[in-house]
């Protein structure tokens, strides 16, 4: 039965094999099985063309942070589009959605980050941020600065440069990636990585490979080092508390650039407006996109401190994108921050629901098919192992399992997504206790078949 009065499913999925290239998909093999076809939301939960309701655990791509349906969004793009649907900011002219957005995020940035670039999106305000700090160390008089440290299973876009800024390998085995001058360290994944070091004791000595490699590469050519506070793409790995501090301390030592990529963790997504908050991070950029208009528009952008916007403001910076700070964008955007905080949101999530999320999904560690079952704000992730207390990965193909996993839990109207063998969440910020409720349970039953059917096959065996 269809509550829309769209096509058939079969007929949809047919034109959308035809000529729609989907993002990080397998498109030939996508073709033969049929896309799911999403056609309408509301709240937290999603309508498919067949007319199953799911409960949207990834809040669309960890961006939909006030929920579907907020008609004074449609509003917003609606008025502007009649009033100025779309001017530039180049060549000496503005306008008011792009300066009110730009003025209300410098209100909400902690300290100096004060003014705003632009973008399109948060691959786009990557870019920029490249560009930006190498040009800031030519105009400070030291262009060997080039060298931008970030993290291997960091994500931070899909363009050469934000690809290349990201440390995930299988995008840079395709295309020419990364390109010069990026050079990365390892991640803060304690369950994955961290061996029979404390947590702590692990997160330090990673927070220290960026120390030393500042060292081994010479202090006098590094410009920045980028990463997300939590990171998102990677599968939700949280670092241990050791790990900022020590970063910050590294950063402010050496006075390299801190660029920490908000994209995700902006607005709310771990309680406070901005994931640096939650850390005490002290960055002198942040990326910012997604939760920025919940998603309803295509914006990104960079806040930048005082500092750095100065030194930038004294020559022309040869960078801009047409859609920069795109007025319908920005209102709609403008939009979406009134109703964050006005209908205090974000306290909400701190206080009250992240804790019962943590509570609830923290409750899945006890599953025989758990390795850790962890959350921050409402960022959570599942680690699948074969065997809990050494920690093991499966002996298949890793994601082989997540895959599965993945599978049933869309059979079970649940969208929760698969990094590999861990299980990610992040639902928009309005969840109330009822839908964690439900969500858990059916994350649980999730579970109970990946682990019945990988029994089956005999693919409950850790690797070697
Ligand atoms: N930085 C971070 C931290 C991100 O998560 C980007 C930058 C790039 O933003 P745009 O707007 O250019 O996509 C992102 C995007 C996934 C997935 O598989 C995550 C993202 C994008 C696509 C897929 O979880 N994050």
């Amino acid at each position: 039965m269809s509550l829309t009065n769209t096509p058939p499913t079969a007929e949809l999925q047919a034109l959308d094999a035809a000529h729609h290239m989907h993002p990080f998909t397998a498109n030939g093999e996508l073709g033969r099985k049929g896309a799911r076809i999403i056609t309408r939301a509301e709240g937290v939960r999603l309508t498919d063309s067949d007319g199953h309701e799911l409960i949207d655990g990834m809040a669309g791509l960890w961006c939909v942070n006030i929920g579907y349906g907020r008609s004074e969004l449609a509003e917003a793009a609606a008025r502007q589009m009649r009033e100025l649907p779309y001017y530039n900011t180049f060549f000496q002219t503005s306008h008011v959605p792009a300066l009110r957005l730009a003025a209300r995020l410098a209100e909400l940035a902690p300290g100096d980050l004060n003014h705003v670039f632009f973008a399109g999106s948060g691959s786009e305000a990557n870019d920029t941020n490249l560009r930006m700090v190498r040009h800031y160390w030519a105009l400070k008089g030291q262009p060997e600065r080039r060298i931008v440290i970030s993290r291997r299973n960091g994500y931070h876009g899909s363009s050469m440069g934000s690809g290349s800024l990201g440390g995930m390998a299988a995008m840079h085995a395709q295309g020419g990636l990364p390109i010069p001058d990026i050079v990365h360290i390892d991640q803060p994944y304690w369950w994955g990585e961290g061996g029979a070091a404390t947590p702590e004791d692990f997160g330090r000595a990673r927070a220290r490979q960026l120390e030393e490699t500042i060292l081994a590469l010479g202090p006098e050519r590094v410009a920045a080092f980028i990463a997300e506070p939590v990171q998102g793409a990677g599968g939700v790995i949280i670092p241990p508390e050791s790990y900022w501090p020590e970063i910050q301390r590294i950063v402010d030592k050496y006075g390299i650039l801190l660029i920490a990529d908000e994209v995700i963790t902006g607005f709310g997504r771990l309680g406070h407006w901005f994931g640096s908050q939650s850390y005490g991070i002290r960055p002198h950029i942040m990326t910012i996109a997604k939760g920025l208009s919940s998603g309803y528009q295509p914006i990104g952008g960079s806040i930048v401190c005082d500092e750095v916007a100065a030194t930038i403001g004294q020559d022309e910076f040869n960078h801009g994108y047409t859609y920069s700070g795109h007025p319908v964008a920005a209102a709609v955007a403008l939009e979406n921050l009134r109703i964050l905080d006005e209908e205090g949101i974000i306290p909400r999530v701190r206080d009250e629901i992240a804790p019962y999320l943590a509570q609830a999904w923290g409750a899945l560690a006890d599953h025989p098919l758990v390795g850790e079952a962890v959350s921050r704000g409402l960022m959570g992730s599942l680690a699948l192992t074969p065997d809990k207390a050494s920690r093991a990965k499966f002996a298949a193909d890793p994601g082989t399992a997540g895959y599965i996993c993945r599978e049933y839990s869309f059979g079970n109207d649940l969208v929760m997504r698969h990094v590999g063998d861990r299980m990610i969440i992040a639902p928009p910020l309005v969840i109330t206790p009822t839908d964690i409720d439900e969500l858990v349970a059916r994350a649980r039953k999730t579970l109970d078949q990946t682990w019945a059917h990988l029994q089956r096959e005999g693919m409950l065996r850790a690797a070697a």
